[in-house]
């Protein structure tokens, strides 16, 4: 008998993407999150399933063991911290920047400046490494409104095509991090089901290249 394998997985762009990288690993979920309201997906392999749940709640998921293994933006990992889990693979999807935004000039005065975000922790980084003090306003979505109602001088969001940033009257001032998704595995998992979780990997890496020869 084999080690079943749990994989925590948010809906949306992390889902779609990771599905091709699944099914080259041959897991085929036998639900669609979009559809359904199961939060635990069956699938064509009796021991694996899928656990739906918030992008940000994926890290916590594996880090109590709760599921073996997810699928994280690397934003939502430098927030978490990483505790408990390792984070061997780059998926290389869901790609964007962790950026600092505001409209064209802000912050460039003098004064103690107030940024808005769901990142708190890594923004605290960002300026604590310039020595810079600022005060940080956490929000839980929506940050591009925050600038516009003078609730701060910038936010720190994530960037893709930056359209989000234009249609607000702002611009992206500042890179702090280029991100992907990663897969990460809960520590003990790695240790009690050794052979099973190092095979999934292995299938899960030859996608990625698989993938990436497509793209070239
Ligand atoms: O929605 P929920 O609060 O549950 O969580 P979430 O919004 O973090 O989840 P989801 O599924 O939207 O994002 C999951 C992961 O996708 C993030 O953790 C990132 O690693 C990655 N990702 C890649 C992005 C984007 N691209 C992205 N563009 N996450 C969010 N966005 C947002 C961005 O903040 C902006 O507000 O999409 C908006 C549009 O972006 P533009 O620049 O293309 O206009
Ligand atoms: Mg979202």
């Amino acid at each position: 008998m084999t080690d079943s394998l749990t994989i925590a997985l948010s809906k949306g762009r992390i889902f779609k993407e990771t599905l091709p990288l699944l099914a080259h690993a041959g897991v085929e979920p036998l639900d669609d999150p979009e559809t359904s309201r199961k939060l635990i997906l069956d699938t064509n392999r009796d021991d694996v399933k899928l656990v739906i749940i918030r992008a940000s709640d994926v890290p916590t998921y594996v880090q109590y063991g709760a599921a073996d293994l997810g699928v994280a933006g690397k934003d939502v990992l430098m927030e978490h911290g990483g505790e408990g889990v390792y984070e061997p693979l780059d998926l290389e999807i869901a790609r964007c920047r962790l950026m600092v935004a505001g409209r064209r000039g802000a912050g460039e005065g003098g004064g103690r400046l107030r940024i808005a975000t769901k990142y708190v922790n890594s923004t605290r980084r960002h300026y604590a490494a310039q020595g810079q003090q600022v005060e940080i306003i956490k929000l839980y979505g929506s940050m591009e409104l925050a600038p516009l109602v003078g609730l701060s001088d910038l936010i720190v969001d994530v960037v893709d095509t930056g359209n989000t940033l234009r249609a607000n009257g702002l611009e992206p001032l500042e890179h702090i991090a280029d991100i992907s998704s990663r897969l990460i595995v809960n520590r003990a998992a790695m240790k009690r089901k050794h052979a099973r979780v190092k095979a999934f990997l292995a299938q899960m890496a030859e996608a990625v290249q698989e993938r990436r020869g497509r793209a070239a």
